[in-house]
């Protein structure tokens, strides 16, 4: 029996718990471990060889097998049929296949197996207590309410009803903040609903995660799963395949979409067509949503919802600013583990979360817009069904940090085609074209700041206790704390 002081705290499955209510009854039956201490029998035991792995080791080994191999061994009993019911080890099997032809049947094993509901047996697996296959069902139908309401008041993000491109340079460039006016007129140009999207674009393919799928494949999906991280519709491609037309009203005719004058200004277009994928369509069912990130190559970036409200919890970057909890970075930030998924980071770090230093919080309604600030970590869920589109640029206040990210990170920039062999020297060459003047005032502040960690080193080694020499006055690009500039 395991330990009782590492078992986490799930709720065991209690009838009449008012705080139960919201979740339903594992469909096999199965219960959380902790009930086990309390049964007269556990299923289980009859797991031959195995009972002596701890679950989660079960369900690694079952990854091993194809399709026809997992469904002999679940016929084996009970317990290693609730074992291979796991939904991840199909969803894998299902994204390896690559069927050119499928149809969603609500669980990744029906699908893979192509089975309708009717012709899956359920099987009373009630004396089986695993968290292992307990926890992504829990976790799919944990209430959001709790993590999303009474926002202290210090960690709202701001909302405003519009900015103009001077405020937003002058004020907010570095600040997380809601738009509430400007683009509830895309509303009005185009419908965004669900059902058009679907009976207009439903046979375009579109990228949701590792598959590409007809949209209405996904419209499917989204109607009808129990994932615990339901796949999410992210697609770079979708002005082409919706054919939008994107720019202002008053001179694109059927004009889809255009930016807010406040994001309007973007150094990245100086790439051209060669700039990195930086526009994408997003679409997701409720709780789907994005892990802690920080955007591409330094961008900041807008986020404009057209259906389903979007609860977001953000953090700001910077050496100083250890990463949010439960968010782990390797010493070269290149990589970022938050081994969670949304639900259990919800479960397991939202309350720290919110009490730390920094965060900031806020929901951004449909016909709102959302600013994430260059170097900003941010983690999104979806409260209803959701439509969005965000586009990542570079204003001028993290054009400096933008160049220090290509420069000095050349390893973790993103997006750029293949035949980009240089990003860094593309976008230098593409900013020295169309503004020189900005480029060599980046540039020189981004050498002074190299020289200022150069300096603020050799103080440290030699003892002197010096003023933050950094304070220059006047405007200033940001290169934000995260700069890594060689200290030679
Ligand atoms: O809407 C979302 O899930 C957030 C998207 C996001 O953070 C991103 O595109 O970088
Ligand atoms: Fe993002």
């Amino acid at each position: 029996m395991p330990d009782i002081t590492s078992l986490p705290s799930y709720p065991p499955a209690r009838d009449g718990d008012p705080a139960d209510e919201a979740i339903p009854s594992h469909p096999l039956g199965v219960k959380p471990s902790g009930n086990a201490l309390l049964a007269t029998h556990n299923l289980r035991d009859a797991i031959g060889a195995f009972r002596s792995l701890p679950d989660e080791l079960v369900l690694l080994l079952l990854e091993s097998l194809d399709g026809p191999s997992l469904l002999r061994i679940g016929r084996t009993c009970k317990a290693l049929y609730a074992f291979t019911r796991a939904e991840e080890l199909w969803k894998a099997l299902f994204v390896e296949s690559h069927p050119a032809d499928f149809t969603w049947r609500g669980t990744w094993r029906s699908t893979y197996l192509n089975l309708p509901a009717s012709k899956v047996p359920m099987v009373d697996c009630s004396h089986l207590y695993s968290d292992a296959l307990y926890r992504p069902f829990n976790c799919a139908h944990i209430k959001l309410d709790p993590y999303v309401t009474n926002i202290p008041a210090r960690n709202q993000i701001p909302r405003l009803s519009d900015l103009s491109a001077e405020e937003f340079h002058e004020k907010w460039a570095d600040r997380p903040f809601v738009l509430t006016e400007p683009i509830k007129a895309w509303l009005v140009y185009k419908d965004w609903s669900v059902g058009t999207l679907l009976s207009r674009y439903g046979q375009g393919t579109f990228r949701a995660e590792a598959v590409d799928w007809p949209l209405r494949t996904y419209g499917d999906y989204m109607a009808d799963n129990a994932d615990e991280s339901p796949l999410y519709l992210f697609d770079r491609s979708f002005v082409s395949t919706m054919g939008l037309s994107v720019g202002q009203p008053d001179t694109t005719p059927n004009a889809a979409y255009w930016p807010p004058a406040c994001f309007a200004e973007d150094f990245f277009s100086v790439l051209g067509d060669v700039r990195p994928d930086h526009q994408w369509l997003i679409v997701g069912p409720e709780r789907s949503g994005s892990k802690f990130h920080k955007d591409p190559n330094a961008t900041s970036a807008w986020n404009a919802v057209l259906r389903g409200p979007k609860y977001w919890i953000m953090f700001p970057s910077g050496d100083k600013n250890p990463p949010p909890p439960g968010v782990f970075v390797s010493e070269d930030f290149s990589e970022v583990t938050s081994p969670l998924s949304i639900a259990e980071w919800l479960l397991e770090f939202h309350a720290e979360a919110r009490r730390t230093p920094g965060c900031m919080e806020g929901i951004c309604g449909e016909g709102e817009i959302l600013h994430v600030p260059s170097g900003w970590w941010h983690l999104v869920i979806n409260l209803e069904p959701s439509i969005a589109i965000t586009q990542n640029f570079i204003p001028r206040a993290h054009l400096g940090a933008a160049l220090d990210f290509l420069s000095n990170k050349a390893d973790q920039v993103s997006g750029f085609r293949k035949n980009v062999d240089n990003p860094y020297q593309s976008f230098v060459s593409g900013m020295e074209a169309t503004y020189p003047d900005l480029l060599e005032q980046a540039q020189e502040e981004l050498q002074k700041k190299a020289e200022g960690k150069k300096r603020k080193w050799d103080d440290i080694v030699h003892g002197k206790t010096g003023d933050d020499d950094q304070n220059q006055g006047g405007f200033s690009f940001g290169f934000g704390d995260d700069s890594d500039a060689e200290v030679p």
